[in-house]
């Protein structure tokens, strides 16, 4: 078999002194934290999307990558040149899995029928690279949104021959997804949203759209998927208003449709910062409703309003992200996946090698970091004195359902003094950051 990156040796951990660009500083894959290994609680994947088939292509020009499969012509030759450099370059970053959507790894053909050929194809050859190289999937998805036919959504579409398609699609991807046997299968409503009401009966594509995820439900269930089935959220791109906002919207949906036994939440930094909140936020509220299912590992940038898929490099997100992860006591089956891309200008492909380094050594960072915060509880210590009231006396009263309306207004009557205590925010801030800064 081809090597596409001859020049790159297997990346491995040489510390935070190394000045070895193509070596780990922080992530050292069989050291402990806590009570598992560094890539137990981070289970990295590679976002077959961004790193194989994306060219680099923006607005305003052409693809700017240099990718050393790319001289192969014929597109089914193509695709098996890309899937042989994924698994070289998984080995050579020793990451342990990957994501794929079905039109990443194959292409589509003249029909149905032949898209499916082409990918039961790739899937066998995909099963023996696996096998090879000891790599898993993290997760299948099917591609609803790139071809013209989902003009007006997939699953929402106005158009029932266009809900039928999407419905054989996914059925096909989940079946993939088993063969390969993928922990869990993703559900990212790419064009599942609007952008006028005018021309938009809302109630009958979200009830289409539940649905079709029920449909889901049921076949995974016939057929034996044990995967665990996400949702990925994201507020807006491609269009205006995406039905999938946030953790919260996507919860209050599935609950109405009861579908939420069925669905964790897979979240990603960058839509959670579209969606006017922090990575955290989004975490937090996955986690305190027991649906934190997988992470999409990448970052926005403060400054541009769009969905700029960046390698996360930002050591304060990623322990706020690891310290959710930690108290959700990991995420497994989910895991990291790095649906990032390099900057167009990062355009050769030793940048890949690069890039994901960049991002396994901040959140390897941001676990060891994160670790230590919850080990010497200096945050929690914090909330739970902050919420003490709530322990004793009335707060108790409160909490254990005791007291209604009548009760608080007697005791409120009698109770003459009211006093609240700091919250201590820049202190807090202080802390995180010399536990950052400490951590070697
Ligand atoms: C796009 C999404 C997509 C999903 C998988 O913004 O992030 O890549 O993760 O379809
Ligand atoms: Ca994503
Ligand atoms: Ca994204």
């Amino acid at each position: 078999m081809k090597e596409y990156f001859s020049n790159i040796s297997k990346v491995v951990y040489e510390g935070p002194k190394s000045t070895n660009p193509y070596s780990f500083k922080y992530y050292n894959p069989e050291e402990v934290v806590g009570n598992k290994k560094m890539k137990e609680h981070l289970r990295f994947a590679v976002s077959y999307w961004h790193t194989l088939t994306a060219n680099g292509t923006d607005p305003f020009g052409v693809g700017t990558m240099l990718r050393p499969w790319d001289n192969v012509n014929d597109s089914m030759e193509l695709a098996k040149a890309r899937m042989e450099a994924a698994f070289e370059l998984m080995d050579k970053l020793n990451i342990d899995y990957f994501c794929f959507h079905d039109r990443d790894i194959a292409p589509e053909g003249n029909s149905l029928a032949e898209t499916n050929e082409n990918l039961d194809k790739l899937v066998a050859y995909c099963k023996e690279l696996m096998k090879k190289y000891d790599k898993k999937l993290l997760w299948g998805t099917a591609n609803c949104f790139s071809n013209p036919r989902y003009v007006h959504g997939a699953g929402t579409s106005c158009n029932a021959d266009v809900f039928a398609y999407t419905a054989a699609q996914i059925k096909k991807a989940i079946e993939v997804t088993k063969e390969l046997g993928g922990e869990n299968y993703v559900f990212w409503g790419g064009r599942e949203g609007y952008e006028t009401l005018l021309n938009t009966n809302m109630e009958l594509e979200l009830d289409n759209f539940a649905r079709l995820l029920q449909m889901a439900v049921d076949y995974a269930k016939e057929i034996g998927f044990t995967g665990q089935f996400l949702i990925e959220p994201k507020p807006m791109e491609p269009t205006k208003h995406q039905y999938d906002f946030d953790t919260a919207t996507v919860l209050a949906f599935l609950r109405k449709y009861k579908l939420d036994k069925h669905f964790k939440i897979n979240i990603e930094a960058n839509h959670a910062t579209l969606a006017g909140h922090t990575f955290q936020h989004e975490l937090h509220v996955a986690r305190i409703n027991n649906v934190l299912g997988s992470v999409d590992a990448n970052q926005g940038d403060p400054n541009l309003g769009w969905d700029t898929d960046q390698f996360p490099t930002n050591v304060y997100d990623t322990t706020l992200a690891m310290y959710e992860i930690l108290k959700n006591n990991g995420i497994a089956p989910g895991g990291l996946n790095f649906d990032a891309k390099v900057r167009r200008a990062s355009f050769e492909p030793e940048d890949l090698f690069l890039a994901y380094i960049a991002g396994m050594d901040t959140f390897a960072k941001g676990l060891r970091v994160a670790h230590k915060l919850l080990t010497d509880g200096v945050l929690e210590n914090n909330i739970k004195e902050k919420y003490s009231s709530f322990e004793g006396g009335i707060g108790k009263e409160i909490v254990e359902g005791n007291v209604g309306f009548k009760e608080l207004e007697k005791y409120a009557l009698e109770n003459s003094r009211i006093s609240n205590k700091s919250g201590r925010q820049e202190m807090l801030e202080s802390i995180v950051n010399q536990y950052i800064f400490e951590d070697k």
